[in-house]
């Protein structure tokens, strides 16, 4: 017995050391990652800065930086696939690096604001306020212009105006809001076509050029909303709003049986141009901006089209980790190649699953996301940088497409997955991009793309988006404190719009089209994948004690409750193999084929 009694202390003493003993080694690898992430912000901070000052020094107020040769290029007017025939005559810049720079200036130097130190942010509006003009013969191109130019200026426009930022120490008077809603008046005239669809390209002075050409992409007209309908609730002129929702409504309309969609299309017929796409370049931004103007805006009708295309795509373009592309008419694969842009997908997909306003949580998706992000990253570990393509069947980069012009997809995924999981792993990658982005792309007059992946020779050109967005989310991911108690959607080119109530308002009746539904259904409680409705007991997944299922996302299910048919469409697609499953001769929907 007194052995007994004696025991007990020591035993308890023991545990009391191994718990301790645990939890120091816990907390301290805590205060290690805390100590990493702050060492790693500040030398995100010192990119920004190099990039910008450099920017400054020998660019401003032209567009973009050449690094290597310390002078710049007036790109606004060249941006976008489809090349100009000729050149404006009178354009000389946009300052455009400097508006694309404007929210990451409010980010990454917002504990400095605090310290009543920093006064870039407020000298770059004051200067943007006196000098920009868009009253000028240049033809740009609109999506680009929209995301890049009309996003930074409403963005700013709501920083600038929102005192508890203190980014503004003197008068600000909506002077950003003026010039964007000057360059909004512009873009209308684009969208002046029998179907809705605007033109790729606008003259900012004189609106559409004789014989301009006819052709865009899917993301040039379905990637407006988000900015043009901000532009919309904050002057009041719905015209904005409407000419790209029209846009976006008639794009909607050209998907196919299948809920797919094509790369480039004509804006006077409607007619595709390209069959074939998948979630990278021409598309990838209107896959996003249905999601996003669901949380902007609060109507459930885009959230109804995200979830179709976005099964879509888990459907036809997913093979494993990769996405492909395929024929929106038949869903057959037609190019088996990775591209760097594609690398926001997993972020989106994590985004949609921290979404709680729509109170749904795309569990099963975030592994998938995490499964991608970790392919993505595997390239970019064997380049050093990501490649603007990589052949997935004979893994090697692509013979003529072997740039990496500083993007910044893998670190926006990398961002959004630490949010979702806080897996240290993801600062790590963090890390490993910075690293490189430090080795390879870093000069003397700023930060250069790379022509070449395999000889990593450099080209002289620093994008606006590194400052816009590589080097923010490079900086959220450390330190993400500017986002405690806001709520921002992020615009596809790393620009944050607030997510407010007012704007969850109905648009006034007129300008309501007559067939676009506003009804809020009831939003499930429970937690669930985001294809709520399509979604399938686990049954695939081994779990271990204590786990919650993970649900399949490309499981849709079958027309009837009973699994009866009549034709292989009445069949959906199985929650373990994603393979469509067929009517048998029986009139029963099964995976028949593999049987
Ligand atoms: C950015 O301009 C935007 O993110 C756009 O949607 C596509 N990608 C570039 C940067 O890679």
């Amino acid at each position: 017995m007194p052995s007994r009694r004696s025991g007990t202390p020591a035993f308890v003493l023991l545990l009391l050391v191994i718990s301790l003993s645990f939890c120091t080694s816990s907390s301290e690898l805590d205060s290690r990652w805390a100590a990493k992430k702050l060492e790693m912000r500040d030398k995100v901070r010192e990119m920004f800065y190099h990039a910008y000052e450099n920017y400054m020094t020998y660019a401003f107020p032209h567009d973009e930086l050449k690094p290597l040769t310390k002078s710049y290029t007036d790109s606004l007017s060249e941006l976008g696939n489809l090349k100009l025939e000729h050149l404006p005559t009178d354009y000389s810049g946009s300052a455009l690096t400097l508006i694309e720079s404007l929210s990451s200036l409010a980010f990454l130097f917002h504990s400095l604001v605090i310290m009543g130190n920093n006064t870039e942010f407020e000298r770059a509006v004051g200067w943007l306020s006196k000098n920009l003009s868009f009253d000028v013969d240049a033809r740009v191109n609109l999506f680009e212009c929209n995301i890049r130019v009309l996003g930074g200026l409403v963005s700013a426009h709501i920083l600038a105006s929102d005192s508890k930022n203190r980014l503004i120490q003197g008068s600000y008077d909506n002077e950003l809001l003026g010039l964007a809603e000057d360059l909004g008046r512009r873009f209308l005239p684009a969208f002046d076509t029998p179907t809705g669809l605007p033109y790729a390209w606008v003259n900012l002075k004189y609106g559409v050029m004789e014989g301009e050409t006819t052709e865009t992409s899917t993301s040039g007209c379905g990637s407006l909303i988000l900015e043009m309908g901000a532009l919309s609730r904050l002057t009041g002129d719905p015209r904005y709003e409407f000419a790209a929702l029209r846009a976006l409504r008639k794009l909607w309309s050209m998907r196919s049986s299948l809920n797919l969609f094509g790369t480039t299309l004509d804006v006077m017929t409607g007619e595709w141009i390209e069959h074939s796409s998948g979630i990278g370049a021409g598309v990838d931004s209107f896959y996003e901006y249905l999601v996003k103007a669901h949380i902007l805006f609060g109507k459930d009708d885009y959230w109804r089209m995200f979830q179709s295309a976005y099964l879509a795509v888990q459907k036809y373009f997913r093979h494993g980790s990769w996405y492909h592309e395929a024929d929106m008419r038949s869903g057959r694969a037609t190019y088996w190649q990775l591209t760097s842009l594609q690398a926001f997908w997993p972020g989106l997909q994590a985004k949609v699953s921290d979404c709680n306003i729509i109170n749904q949580v795309l569990v099963g998706d975030v592994r998938a996301a995490n499964s991608s992000h970790r392919e993505f990253f595997s390239v970019w570990e064997k380049y050093g940088v990501l490649p603007e393509r990589y052949l997935l069947d004979y893994q090697t980069v692509h013979p003529t497409e072997k740039y990496y012009p500083l993007r910044p997809e893998l670190a926006e995924s990398t961002f959004y997955l630490y949010h979702a999981t806080k897996d240290p792993f993801y600062i790590e990658v963090g890390e490993a991009i910075v690293n490189s982005l430090n080795f390879y792309t870093k000069v003397e007059g700023g930060f250069a793309s790379i022509r070449d992946v395999t000889t990593m020779q450099r080209e002289d050109h620093q994008h606006s988006f590194f400052l816009a967005e590589t080097c923010k989310y490079l900086y959220l991911l450390f330190d993400d404190s500017f986002l405690a108690g806001r709520n921002y959607v992020f615009t596809t080119e790393g620009h944050p719009l607030p997510v407010l109530s007012d704007w969850h308002d109905r648009l006034p009746e007129a300008y309501i089209p007559s067939n676009w539904t506003y009804v809020k259904s009831r939003m499930p409680t429970e937690r669930a994948s985001a294809m709520s409705l399509q979604v399938c007991p686990a049954t695939s997944l081994n779990l271990g004690e204590g786990q919650q299922p993970i649900e399949s996302v490309c499981h849709v299910v079958d027309a009837r409750g009973d699994h009866r048919c009549l034709r292989d469409e009445e069949c959906g697609v199985d929650a373990t193999s994603c393979r469509s499953r067929s009517c048998s001769i029986a009139g029963y929907c099964g995976l028949w084929l593999l049987v």
